[in-house]
């Protein structure tokens, strides 16, 4: 086999690879949630689509020379309205002075999201930043990285509720990490994507970063940047996103949860006492917000408390969202 020939087969090779995910831009397959189980957007992200949602993965730092790589957990999933993102980001030093819509929030602690929503344009990329404020930097650049963006863009609908764990502001100490967690309408990429809300196998081009801060500021990013120097505004280096009509298994996954509201229903009930509408210390309403659904409580609460007594039944339950 000649040079030629070989240089052929391993390029083929590569493409097979990086066609089933073995090498090439991270991918991520993006699950649904309904009306019930998706994330309520408070900074906290003990929903249990989050904890259901698998993990991004480990952020890369390919541009690091020193200091201490604080990683971020990144998870997402979708409905027909928005596309929603958990950031929780280690962060010994915690920093965010601005406030304002378009502000360069990027040199706060920052995540950020950039995708190209048609598989066929890559070129044409959104960036929306977010700071530990909840501020906004948007832009939408039609023509490409490095070309002016005609109209000043501005997203429409974005929700950010964030959380500090630690002290903002006051780098004398130590931190521990910061959340955001953000619901983005589909509506603002209607221009360019093929589908809105996307449709099942559809897939976005899409990267996550990290950057700023005073202290210890990184770059960091889910699909690592190729270039010499830090640049995130190149879509070739996107990973992909594919989107998923299979629900997150919201229910599977939260067992532990489960079992724990079940045992303090059974005491409830083995005491005696009826389990109703207003019982918080049975069910709170926050046990209900953690996502599992009215019917899913109700059927739960029935069936213990028969099992316990034989007589406490519940015929109505705070509602959960
Ligand atoms: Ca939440
Ligand atoms: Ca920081
Ligand atoms: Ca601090």
């Amino acid at each position: 086999m000649t040079i030629r020939q070989r240089l052929a087969v391993g390029l083929v090779l590569l493409s097979c690879l990086e066609q089933a995910g073995v090498c090439g831009p991270p991918r991520y397959t993006i699950r649904r949630v309904t009306r019930s189980t998706a994330p309520k957007i408070d900074g906290r992200l003990e929903d249990a689509a989050w904890e259901s949602a698998a993990s991004m993965g480990p952020f890369q730092f390919a541009w690091w020379k020193q200091g201490k790589k604080e990683q971020t957990d990144a998870r997402m999933v979708w409905d027909d309205q928005n596309l929603y993102v958990a950031y929780r980001c280690r962060d010994a030093h915690v920093w965010a002075v601005f406030t304002k819509h378009d502000e360069p929030v990027y040199m706060d602690d920052c995540v950020e999201l950039f995708t190209s929503p048609h598989v066929d344009h890559r070129e044409n990329y959104f960036n929306i930043e977010m700071n530990v404020n909840g501020a906004i930097l948007d832009r939408h650049h039609p023509e490409g990285p490095g070309k002016k963006p005609p109209t000043n863009w501005n997203s429409r609908g974005i929700r950010i509720a964030t959380r500090v764990d630690g002290t903002l502001n006051d780098d004398s100490d130590v931190d521990r990490c910061w959340v955001l967690e953000v619901a983005i309408p589909f509506a603002n990429f209607q221009a360019v994507a093929r589908h809105t809300p996307p449709r099942n196998g559809d897939v976005w081009y899409l990267n996550l970063n990290r950057c700023g801060g005073m202290t210890n500021p990184q770059y960091s990013q889910w699909s690592k940047g190729g270039t010499k120097t830090p640049k995130f505004h190149v879509p070739r280096y996107f990973g992909r996103v594919k989107f998923s009509t299979r629900l997150v298994s919201v229910v599977k996954k939260t067992t532990s949860r489960s079992r724990r509201i079940f045992r303090q229903l059974g005491l409830a009930a083995s005491a005696g006492r009826r389990v109703g509408v207003g019982d918080q210390a049975v069910v709170s309403q926050q046990r209900l917000r953690a996502g599992f659904t009215t019917p899913e409580v109700a059927e739960h609460v029935h069936r213990v408390s028969s099992a316990s007594t034989g007589q406490h039944r519940v015929t109505k339950l705070p509602t959960g969202r």
